[in-house]
């Protein structure tokens, strides 16, 4: 087995690229917009032939079958940045009193060579026909077709529940370390594999939504839910013998997150799904699925107080304070505390943040919920016990969290970290009101890192290690490897350990992507994502040692990505 390892300072960094004879972060190309196209160009889950066309004064006519192709086109390839609407999200608004006055030649050119800000260009890249990119400047002259509601009648109509609660297990009926068990999402294959913490076999393959997202836990460590892109849930009992889904729903046409209530005395009562198509979110029984209120999301946005059509849902976390969900409304860039005591008299309470809210998770208090405002450059404090906004505080290019990491600064007390996806900075917020007023809600130390195209960052209690992927530089020996920071003495600079390079896998991309530790904090996961038809694999390092102690290599590992340990999501270990 061989075992590479470099240390790497910041300043060292021109040394080391020459001796390997590869890019780092001072010589990797620096194309952060390509990584958020990468990242945020995910086909939308929602079926074109939904949508109905409208044919629209000053367009210039399309056939039945040339808007077919073109809302094909436009779903897959632009929905994700430029909103099903198009009234804009990362990517510009392309509503029509704009595509109008711009006019057929501009917007052809624009779609033929994109711009700086980040619009690929899809003509000279071969990605569109010549002709495809005139279909598709003429198409979005032309009012956006809207795709259908998702109401509480087609909820309960896709709404199954396979083994009643009656009929489940009352004692756990398998012989699994349920603490060290990891769900993990086999994205292109929409299923999730559970792999035993302790043998690192996969245990179970279990089949859920396409292009399937996150899993989240129950608060009693029992339930596993998993959502995929296409909004459909799978909840599953880890009790059974074999564990396998006992309740399933679809909550709308495109969605990405599930949470379940953790308040004292609501444990495995409710579960939320938030939607990107709808905008909306839905409440449901905590044991079945049944889905109960559904609340939307259309409305004014923070800043210029405008109305949005379409502000997707995104993280949500359930607060440890009071009996309420907080989620994230993207576009509009609105925090919602969402009561779930009283479901007839909803009491919502609305945090005006910053627009384009996504990820985030607790500070170590679980008091403070640290959430990304991601193009706005942003990090919201929202405190989960006063219900209010704490701080907002301006971090560097495109942060991009996960749930981020909490240790202690030998200098600056207690913080949560953040990476980023268009720079390749770390910063170290200050999280200690109480302890250390001076530095609450400031960046304390900003670290250099391997470069931009950072997804995730993760550390844990038991670890003086913090881990930092860059799965979306465009540089492979970045994007292929992690870097590793000393918590005790953060100006040493990082180590980079070739994680994919260990996993020895042969040809494709073979991003690095989400340090995930197992319940005592001693290993940390990565997953080693390739295309579908390569191989990929699962590579557990040795926290102490950070040399490589497993690669989980198996022919039904396809496309892992999230790694979600039950303990660590149970409890927001992190
Ligand atoms: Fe994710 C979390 C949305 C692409 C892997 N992702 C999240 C969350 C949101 C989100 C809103 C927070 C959920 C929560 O906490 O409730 N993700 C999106 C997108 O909109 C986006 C940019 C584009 C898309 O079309 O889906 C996107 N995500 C990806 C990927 O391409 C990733 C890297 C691989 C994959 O599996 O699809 C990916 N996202 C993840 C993971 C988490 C996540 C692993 C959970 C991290 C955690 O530690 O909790």
């Amino acid at each position: 087995m061989r075992v590479t390892k470099m240390i790497l300072k910041p300043l060292a960094i021109a040394v080391a690229v020459t001796s390997l004879g590869v890019m780092t972060a001072q010589a990797a190309p620096k194309d952060p917009d390509k990584s958020t196209m990468a990242y945020e160009g995910t086909a939308s889950a929602v079926d074109p032939a939904d949508a109905k066309v409208v044919r629209t004064p000053g367009a210039p006519d399309l056939t039945e079958a040339e808007f077919e192709k073109a809302k094909q086109i436009y779903f897959q390839r632009c929905a994700g940045c430029h909103g099903v609407l198009r009234k804009g999200a990362t990517g510009k608004p392309l509503t029509t009193e704009i595509t109008q006055e711009r006019g057929i030649e501009y917007l052809k050119s624009f779609i033929t060579y994109g711009s700086p800000a980040g619009m690929p260009n899809w003509g000279t890249s071969g990605e569109l026909t010549e002709s495809e990119v005139e279909l598709m400047a003429k198409y979005i002259m032309h009012e956006p077709p809207q795709p259908p509601e998702f109401s509480l009648a087609d909820m309960k109509d896709t709404w199954e529940i396979i083994i009643p609660p009656e009929d489940r297990p009352t004692e756990q009926m398998n012989d699994l370390d349920l603490k060290n068990l990891f769900s993990v999402t086999l994205r292109d294959a929409g299923e999730i594999a559970l792999i035993d913490g302790h043998t690192k076999e996969i245990v179970e393959i279990i089949e859920t939504g396409y292009a399937v997202h996150i899993s989240r836990m129950s608060a009693s460590g029992r339930y596993l839910f998993v959502i995929g892109r296409d909004a459909l849930i799978n909840m599953v009992d880890l009790w059974m013998e074999h564990p396998d889904t006992v309740a399933k729903i679809k909550v709308g046409m495109e969605a990405r997150s599930v949470e379940t209530s953790k308040y004292k005395g609501w444990e495995d009562k409710l579960a939320i799904a938030g939607t990107y198509w709808p905008p909306q979110f839905v409440i449901m029984d905590g044991q079945t699925l049944e889905p109960k209120k559904i609340v939307g999301t259309r409305g004014m946005t923070v800043d210029t107080q405008e109305y949005h059509p379409e502000p997707r849902v995104a993280a949500i976390v359930a607060s440890h304070e009071h009996p309420e969900f907080i989620v994230n409304v993207k576009e509009t860039g609105k925090i919602k505390l969402v009561n779930y005591e009283d479901l007839d008299n909803l009491s919502i309470t609305n945090i005006d943040a910053a627009r384009f809210l996504h990820d985030g998770g607790w500070d170590s208090s679980m008091r403070y919920f640290m959430t990304a405002a991601n193009n706005s450059n942003k990090i919201a404090v929202v405190d989960a016990k006063d219900r209010n906004l704490e701080a907002l505080v301006d971090v560097g290019k495109i942060p991009h969290p996960g749930r981020g990491a909490n240790f202690v600064d030998p200098e600056h007390g207690p913080v949560w970290a953040t990476s980023h996806l268009g720079d390749p900075t770390i910063q170290l917020i200050g999280t200690d009101p109480e302890g250390h007023p001076e530095k609450a809600w400031k960046v304390v130390r900003t670290l250099d890192g391997q470069g931009g195209g950072s997804l995730f960052i993760k550390t844990h209690p038991e670890s003086d290690n913090l881990y930092v992927d860059t799965a979306l530089n465009p540089a492979e020996p970045v994007s292929q490897s992690v870097a590793v920071f000393d918590i005790n003495d953060l100006d040493a600079g990082y180590e980079v350990l070739p994680i994919a390079e260990w996993a020895d896998l042969g040809d494709g991309p073979k991003r690095v992507v989400q340090p995930e530790y197992n319940v005592a904090g001693d290993e940390v996961w990565f997953s080693v994502w390739n295309g579908q038809e390569q191989t990929s694999a699962i590579v557990v390092v040795d926290d102490t040692t950070r040399e490589l102690k497993k690669v989980i290599k198996d022919e039904r590992l396809v496309t892992p990505t999230g790694k979600f340990n039950v303990y660590n999501t149970q409890h927001d270990v992190y």
